[in-house]
């Protein structure tokens, strides 16, 4: 079985969504520990050019962003799922939900507290991620307004929790509690104490400290050179693509996404599926990799 690899960094929050994920399953996986601010250097070879985190390897596929990420890992390892039988929507709309709504909550609540200590070259490398400023000032007005946005989305979690189940979707946790689960982490890690207990939401701690207990798995770790290394050796799995993409095979495509971070990933159309696109590259020294990324989301331009 080929080795799990996580390119992430610790304080990550869409990390934590995965490494929450990797727990439910009880896998064993390797982090490889990647900066937090660019230059990327370990990082962008395997992706073409994506430089956000987290990104899964396992040999010569890579798969960006935490959305297809927790799929691939599903699809893989289908023992203790993600999405239970009956529930595969609700999976969806909670993670969807938590990773845009709650987050941008969580973003302004957080950097409009603790901004002001913020290292001025995280600043700017977050403005180059973004193309927008990093108001510290207008977040610092919009603060007490998105912590009471954060008690609101808590509020509908609890609500969910209602009749004493120990997780979202019933007795089991699945990608619904990744979701919502990491964002109160990275409320909770940055700004301490603006938003760290819901007494008043029957359920809710408790289903947070449920969601802490289940850790991360078997977690290793692993040096960068040795992540590309073990791409150098492997050879990318066989990937399908849709019959309403067959015109797309071997045509050269940018792939990228379309909210931040939008550094274009080109290469050759490789496969797709109904959540996913692909496209393979000829990397110096790696040989040829395949990188994957969501399909919502993300663009897709003919070169
Ligand atoms: N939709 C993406 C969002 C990923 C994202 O925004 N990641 C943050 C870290 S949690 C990031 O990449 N920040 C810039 C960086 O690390 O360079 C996902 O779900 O993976």
């Amino acid at each position: 079985m080929p080795e799990v690899i996580l390119h992430q960094y610790d304080t990550s929050p869409f990390s934590e969504k995965v490494r929450i994920c990797l727990g439910i399953k009880d896998l064993a996986w390797s982090a490889v520990d990647q900066p937090v601010i660019m230059p990327k250097p370990d990082l962008v070879p395997l992706t073409g050019g994506y430089r956000r985190i987290p990104v899964l390897q396992i040999g010569a596929d890579i798969y960006c962003d935490s959305q297809l990420i927790v799929r691939e890992l599903d699809r893989r390892f289908p023992g203790k799922p993600l999405y239970p039988t009956g529930y595969e929507g609700f999976a969806n709309a909670v993670e969807q939900w938590c990773d845009k709504s709650l987050f941008q909550s969580a973003v302004l609540a957080i950097f409009g507290t603790i901004g002001d200590s913020v290292d001025p070259t995280f600043i700017k490398d977050r403005e180059a991620l973004s193309g927008q400023p990093f108001n510290v000032a207008a977040m610092k007005t919009i603060a007490p307004f998105a912590i009471t946005q954060i008690k609101a989305h808590a509020a509908l979690l609890a609500q969910q929790l209602g009749d004493g189940r120990a997780f979202l979707a019933g007795a089991d946790p699945c990608l619904a509690d990744a979701a919502a689960y990491y964002n109160f982490w990275f409320v909770r890690s940055f700004a301490p104490g603006i938003a760290d207990r819901f007494e008043d939401l029957a359920g809710l701690d408790a289903w947070y400290d449920r969601v802490t207990a289940i850790g991360h798995g078997k977690r290793g770790a692993l040096a960068a050179a040795d992540a590309l290394e073990i791409a150098a050796a492997a050879q990318p799995e066989a990937a399908d693509t849709l019959p309403a993409d067959a015109a797309l095979s071997g045509k050269q495509v940018s792939l990228a996404a379309t909210d931040y971070g939008r550094d274009p990933i080109t290469g050759t159309f490789a496969g797709s599926t109904p959540y996913s696109l692909t496209v393979a590259r000829q990397v110096p020294g790696l040989g040829t990799v395949q990188v994957h990324v969501p399909r919502l989301g993300y663009s897709l331009t003919l070169t």
